[in-house]
């Protein structure tokens, strides 16, 4: 019997051989013919990234079609060109930005029937096949062609260069002792990495539209957060099977999308950002294992998203999107105390601050904390005792990434948007003077710079597909080193990461 794939890809061969033109067959037709093989036949992905209208969010209809024609480098999409004409090209993609007539769900079912354990526990070796400092150790994420590359943190030398999921997002999480990192990809799969063996161990697709994975602290747990479903996903972090699905509903039956999941090591608890919700989740790690985990919501008075955190875990900083007012001031941001559940403060920072990527450190008697602004070229710096903005630096453009170490009397800052997106600033923390700013590769984007374990050197991206990851002597600001590498966007130091660096993103 033929089913409904068969049918249409009949009547759209018949359509050619009626001398039919492209123009004519159903953009879903071609769509079944020549990339249901690939994206599946609901959209929903496969060997290809998912084609919805949430997936394709962060990419240009036009850049889609360039590469429906013209296929996508040092993947396996194949250009169409040859087979495909411009209008038939058009239409599938307003096909592919089209909404699904019902919308897609992602059940524990499906979670289960893609989980795969490549290597079970206990059956690789203990050790490390290499020779290195376990804790000064990068990964860096390569996402030109969706690779990522173990660096030797003391010599700069790639250890081992690995194929990831498609269009990895947030950063990769690392167990307690290193041995094990996580990666989180936008097309819900997550993927467990042995370093002291360089294999994948396991892996499991948990959503659509998925936003990033966090681990518990005790090594148990792995929850992810989804934009489609609207469900957080909780693991076992051991071989990645499902432990639970939470959809994300209230009683009166609405739904949102989970902004970030974020682990919260002090409190023993993972802490849940809603896109949708003006409230905040906690879950503490126990008892997850019953499969009901306690849910404890923290209500607000607005929508809070992109989270930044103090360093004990007891306030944290969010977003509002929108942004308010206040006796007439812009309010962009909240001061949230997640133990009362009670506002401390209103954020006065005009623009779209990036919390997520703010950093901390000690000034004078206080602690400051820094952020750069998606929306305007400015570093917001906040006294995190009086909550107030005691400084905003003016910068070549909007930033999105900062970093520091405490070992380090600068940090630095990009800019990540405009024509001057081959600038990096560099901050001295005490003066809160901008002491440098650097033109690494000129014309190029220059983004994300993360430290050694011991503070000594920034490493910084080349975020261009024959970039490079430079390598700069802290102190002198002088570059070291330079290490060819595809479009390298995020690196993820060991023990900067797994000992919750103050001037690292957590
Ligand atoms: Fe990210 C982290 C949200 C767009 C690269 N990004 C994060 C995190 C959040 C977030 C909540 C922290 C999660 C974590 O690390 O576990 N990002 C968002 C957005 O809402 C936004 C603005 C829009 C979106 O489409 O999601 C966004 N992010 C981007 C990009 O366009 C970037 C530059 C390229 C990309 O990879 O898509 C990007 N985001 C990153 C990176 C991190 C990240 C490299 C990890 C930062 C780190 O150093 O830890």
């Amino acid at each position: 019997m033929l089913n409904r794939h068969c049918l249409r890809i009949l009547t759209f061969v018949t359509a050619l051989t009626c001398g039919t033109s492209l123009a004519e067959v159903p953009a879903q037709a071609l769509y079944i013919t020549y990339c249901a093989v690939c994206h599946g036949s609901d959209r929903l992905g496969g060997t290809g990234p998912a084609l919805l209208p949430q997936n394709l969010s962060r990419l240009r209809a036009s850049m889609a079609k360039e590469v429906i024609a013209d296929g996508r480098p040092l993947t396996q999409m194949p250009g169409f060109d040859e087979q495909l004409d411009e209008e038939a090209i058009a239409a599938l993609t307003e096909f592919i930005y089209q909404p699904p007539t019902a919308a897609p769900d992602w059940s524990l079912e499906q979670i289960q029937a893609s989980h795969t354990v490549h290597h079970p526990e206990g059956t690789l070796g203990d050790r490390p096949i290499f020779e290195a400092d376990l804790m000064n150790l990068f990964v860096v994420v390569e996402q030109g062609d969706h690779h990522a590359t173990l660096l030797d943190g003391d010599s700069f030398e790639p250890i081992h260069r690995f194929k990831t999921r498609y269009a990895l997002h947030g950063g990769p999480k690392y167990s307690r002792d290193g041995r094990y990192v996580y990666f989180a990809s936008r097309d819900g799969w997550i993927s467990k990495f042995d370093i002291y063996n360089l294999k994948t161990v396991a892996e499991v697709r948990v959503g659509i539209n998925t936003r990033n994975a966090a681990v518990s602290f005790n090594d148990k747990y792995v929850a992810v957060g989804n934009y489609l479903p609207h469900t957080l996903v909780l693991l076992h972090a051991s071989d990645l099977s499902p432990l639970a699905v939470l959809p994300m509903i209230d009683d009166e039956g609405n739904s949102s999308r989970v902004s970030a999941v974020y682990t919260a090591p002090p409190r023993g608890s993972f802490i849940v950002a809603l896109k949708d919700m003006p409230r905040i989740l906690e879950i503490p790690y126990e008892p997850i294992s019953t499969t009901q985990p306690v849910v404890r919501e923290i209500q607000l008075d607005d929508y809070l998203d992109d989270f930044f955190f103090d360093q004990a875990y007891t306030v944290v900083m969010g977003a509002s999107r929108p942004e308010g007012q206040v006796d007439g001031n812009t309010v962009s941001g909240r001061v949230i105390d997640l133990d009362t559940g009670q506002k401390l403060a209103d954020l006065a920072i005009p623009g779209m601050p990036h919390l997520g990527s703010g950093i901390s450190w000690n000034h004078g008697n206080s602690t400051v904390m820094a952020t750069p602004n998606l929306d305007e070229g400015a570093v917001s710096i906040i006294d995190m005792n009086s909550w107030r903005v005691i400084k905003t630096l003016q910068t070549k453009g909007p930033g999105f990434f900062m970093r520091s170490h405490d070992k380090s009397p600068y940090a630095w800052v990009d800019v990540f948007f405009g024509p001057h997106r081959d600038v990096v600033h560099v901050i001295d923390k005490q003066s809160l003077e901008l002491v440098k700013t650097l033109v690494p590769a000129p014309g190029q984007t220059a983004a994300h710079v993360e430290f050694t374990r011991d503070g000594r050197y920034a490493l910084l991206s080349i975020w261009e597909i024959d970039g490079a990851l430079i390598v700069y002597d802290a102190h002198t600001l002088e570059e070291i080193k330079r290490i060819p590498m595809s479009k390298p966007s995020g690196k993820y130091n060991v023990y900067n990461k797994t000992h919750y660096e103050a001037g690292t993103s957590h």
